[in-house]
């Protein structure tokens, strides 16, 4: 089904006969033919998706953690990149909205499939400071080589709302369309350009939808740049989380000690992968 504006509806069903095989319909905003350059070359990009309200309280938002976190333990100021404020749904409430947010919820469902989970955070490079960017990089490094044939490919579907202008100055964000499919690519930690890359400025407001693993990179800010703020959100398949909720409770002590051992493999086997 398609309406006018070339948005669609897909009918998911679930093959779960214990619960009724559930329905779980999703209307689409996009188009198929955005939907298939999205996963053709990996991202998509929504110019003036957020709202000056939502902008305005998103930035007073995020100004609040920047000012209770300043020099807190656990404050990640990353030199040559800037501040990173993770776990924002448990920061303000103000960035719940974005959790069912239809216009990339939709989209992340149709690519990823109905059942996803939603995270957020935010970057700060901040006004007058020069080379903060972020090299090449993929947000999933975890394939294996050789490839498993039952391995859980990383598809994930990450956003960035873009909270202040973002022009030469503060370093346009540049893709490699297509290079999610490309799990043998290396760039990692380098600035070069890229022959193939595509370079893209932002006004407050445009958000891009990015594969997890596309590379991408930013420009290093210039010395009279401006704060370069963004919202960072993804979606990933929920069924990745094992988290059962269900059963008598615990107190969580036992396998706690096992973490606390520090061990990288018990920790992994625990806890999971986190990006
Ligand atoms: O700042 C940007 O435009 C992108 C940041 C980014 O890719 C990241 O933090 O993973
Ligand atoms: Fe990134």
């Amino acid at each position: 089904m398609t309406d006018q504006t070339g948005d669609y509806r897909i009918d998911f069903e679930l093959n779960d006969r214990n619960n009724g095989f559930p329905r779980r319909p999703v209307d689409v905003h996009a188009t198929r033919d955005e939907v298939e350059d999205f996963v053709r070359d990996g991202f998509l990009l929504r110019k003036g998706l957020i709202s000056q309200d939502w902008l305005a309280e998103f930035n007073d938002a995020l100004d609040e953690i920047v000012r209770a976190e300043a020099g807190k333990p656990g404050a990640e100021v990353l030199e040559g990149n800037g501040l990173y404020f993770r776990s924002l749904l448990n920061k303000s409430e103000t960035f719940h909205r974005m959790i069912q947010f239809p216009p990339t919820l939709s989209i992340a469902r149709a690519l990823l499939g109905p059942q996803v989970t939603f995270d957020m955070e935010a970057r700060i490079a901040l006004a007058g400071v020069p080379a903060a960017g972020v090299p090449w990089h993929i947000h999933m490094r975890v394939i294996p080589d050789p490839m498993p044939p039952f391995f859980c490919y990383p598809h994930s579907v990450h956003g960035l709302i873009y909270l202040d202008p973002v022009g030469e100055l503060e370093g346009p964000l540049c893709v490699v369309p297509g290079s999610h499919r490309n799990p043998r690519l290396d760039l990692d930690g380098s600035y070069e350009p890229h022959p193939d890359e595509v370079r893209l400025t932002f006004d407050p407001g445009d958000c891009i939808l990015l594969h997890g693993n596309l590379w991408h990179r930013t420009v290093p800010t210039a010395p009279n740049c401006g704060r370069r703020g963004l919202l960072l959100f993804g979606y990933a398949p929920s069924w990745l989380k094992n988290d059962l909720a269900r059963g008598v409770k615990t107190d969580g002590s036992l396998t706690e000690q096992l973490r606390a051992s520090g061990d990288p493999e018990l920790v992994e086997l625990l806890d999971g992968f986190h990006w």
